[in-house]
């Protein structure tokens, strides 16, 4: 991450924005996103009715053009400004696809406003893109101009930053890159938030009863290599819905249904270090920490064709 120099910031080095901006600017880009997203909006519901207010967020996801200013940094700045640090980088080379994630900085977690998600940010490498794929994406970021400086407004607002997309772009991009003409109508709006289950207080806190539990409600989870994701060392378990679809005017003004976003579950077990604390005693720190490609890989289809056809598991 490149940030300015101390000379060109009147607000220091490292930079600093004040806290209720940034959970202000953080619960608008929340709040579109539980308007457009129903299934999301019905499963908080659900867990809230069962658990109780304990509903924090493990961490926020996504999607970026790795082009001309619209990439990673693009939404990271407002992050990077509040204090968070970048952390490990993901690559999903089948994908054409890299993430960064970023650690939220220390704040008081204890407060009624609870501890900050981790931001998970994905790019589209668009110059291992075809030809034809490249330009159209291009066409669409220099539209856009600087628009990648203003990612995190968009996001809050649930605006694009580039022109209204062609239907005939947005088929285009589908035949080469799902996650491609994903991020032309959805642009810097939220992919996903996902729910902290170990720090749920019911039975739903373990990750395979929280999966029951929502298909139970009717809800359809993402298939992909198996509901349940585990890293390798077993101690990161997610899963996720299936992406709610919505209605999208293209610029031909045909009407057609696209997906938009959906929820995951993350649930961090103990590190082998702290595996014996007790459960009123172990803290986020305790626990593993970070993405795992393998998870993350299968993650990303929860917004592919295929899940969304699927008939419910
Ligand atoms: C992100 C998929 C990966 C995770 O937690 O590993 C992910 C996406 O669908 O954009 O969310
Ligand atoms: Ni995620």
């Amino acid at each position: 991450m490149s940030s300015r120099s101390e000379m060109d910031r009147p607000c220091g080095s490292p930079a600093k924005i004040a806290e209720p901006f940034f959970r202000r600017a953080i619960s608008s880009m929340e709040k579109i996103y539980l308007n457009r997203n129903p299934t999301a909006n019905a499963i908080l519901d659900l867990v809230r009715s069962y658990d109780g207010d304990n509903i924090f967020y493990d961490h926020f996801a996504f999607r970026t053009f790795g082009v001309d200013g619209h990439g990673i940094d693009s939404m990271a700045k407002l992050f990077v400004d509040f204090g968070y640090t970048p952390r490990d980088e993901l690559r999903f080379p089948a994908k054409k696809l890299r993430a960064l994630w970023f650690a939220p900085p220390a704040t008081k977690d204890t407060g009624i406003q609870g501890p900050l998600p981790r931001i998970f940010i994905s790019e589209l490498i668009v110059e291992e893109m075809s030809r034809e794929i490249q330009e159209t994406i291009r066409n669409y970021t220099k539209t856009s101009g600087c628009g990648g400086d203003y990612a995190a407004l968009a996001s809050a607002m649930g605006s694009l930053t580039w022109d209204r997309p062609f239907y005939s772009d947005y088929q285009r991009l589908l035949r080469e890159s799902e996650y491609a003409a994903w991020t032309l109508v959805n642009g810097y709006a939220l992919n996903h938030v996902t729910i902290s289950t170990h720090r749920l207080k019911s039975n739903i806190r373990e990750i395979d009863t929280l999966n029951q539990f929502i298909q139970e409600n009717g809800y359809k989870l993402n298939s992909e290599g198996g509901t349940l994701k585990v890293s390798p060392d077993g101690l990161l378990r997610q899963s996720s819905t299936v992406a709610d679809s919505t209605a999208f005017t293209f610029a031909e003004g045909v009407n057609e249904t696209v997906p938009c976003s959906y929820i995951e579950f993350a649930e961090r077990l103990l590190l082998p270090q702290f595996k014996n604390l007790p459960a009123e005693e172990a803290e986020e720190r305790h626990r593993r920490d970070g993405f795992e490609v393998g998870n993350a890989d299968k993650i990303f289809e929860s917004t592919s064709n295929d899940q969304l056809k699927r008939s419910a598991a």
